[in-house]
């Protein structure tokens, strides 16, 4: 599709970006239920990725500014596709892809296998992917399915970063973030410094938007 194929922008074209409120200008492409609808791009790509119901949907809201962008919900298992936005600036100048959520029990076991196939065929054959934000509900720390992932990131050399989640849940985001750093210090491909925010309270979504937009530069 014509929409996902651009050409990277210079640092003055970024610069321009910024000013025109990068993430204000992103929108939905597609949702991608089988690898045949996967398409090539050389758009820089990221990719929000997590447990289900960890707050993936409600991140691209809030970083865009736009309630309702992505489909969200209180129930675990609302994204069940890869859903592909794009940000436009003239051209396409950044892919976001909202991903289905891991470790949703209550989904029928065909299900959780289409989702995981289709998952990891993504991960490991996606050349333009730059970094796969990997979020973690601040209240939860990481868990055996969140390792199971980051170990087979490390594996296909796919660069990934914490982002905490639900930060205005915890009292104590300090030993959250020690304890968080302390579990992630074996894992290879992983980016040393932790994102911690909060959609709802709107915490930490700079830096955040920062980390994303200078990855089109
Ligand atoms: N307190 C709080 N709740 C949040 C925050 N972000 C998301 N939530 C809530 O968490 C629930 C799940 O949010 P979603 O964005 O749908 O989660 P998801 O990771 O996209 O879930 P799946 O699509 O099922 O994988 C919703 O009820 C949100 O309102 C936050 O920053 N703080
Ligand atoms: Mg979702």
């Amino acid at each position: 599709m014509q929409i996902l194929v651009g050409k990277i922008p210079t640092n003055n074209l970024m610069t321009t970006y910024k000013k025109n409120n990068f993430f204000e200008n992103c929108s939905f492409v597609k949702g991608v239920a089988n690898i045949e609808g996967l398409e090539i791009s050389n758009v820089p790509e990221i990719a929000f990725l997590g447990r289900s119901n960890v707050g993936k949907s409600t991140l691209l809201n809030a970083i865009t500014k736009r309630s309702k962008l992505a489909h969200t919900s209180k129930t675990p298992g609302r994204t069940q596709e890869l859903n592909f936005f794009s940000v436009i600036i003239d051209r396409p100048v950044m892919n976001i892809v909202d991903m289905p959520g891991y470790g949703f029990a209550r989904a029928s076991k065909k299900k959780i296998k289409e989702w995981t196939y289709l998952s990891k065929f993504y991960l490991q054959n996606r050349p333009n992917l730059r970094r796969v934000f990997l979020l973690i509900d601040s209240r939860h720390n990481i868990k055996a399915s969140d390792k199971e992932i980051m170990n087979m990131l490390d594996e296909c050399a796919v660069s990934y970063q914490i982002v905490l989640t639900k930060i205005d849940k915890i009292k104590n985001q300090d030993d959250v973030i020690l304890k968080t750093k302390n579990s992630i210090q074996k894992f290879i491909a992983v980016h040393p410094e932790i994102h911690s925010t909060s959609s709802h309270k709107e915490r930490g979504l700079e830096d955040l938007r920062n980390a994303i937009s200078s990855m089109v530069e």
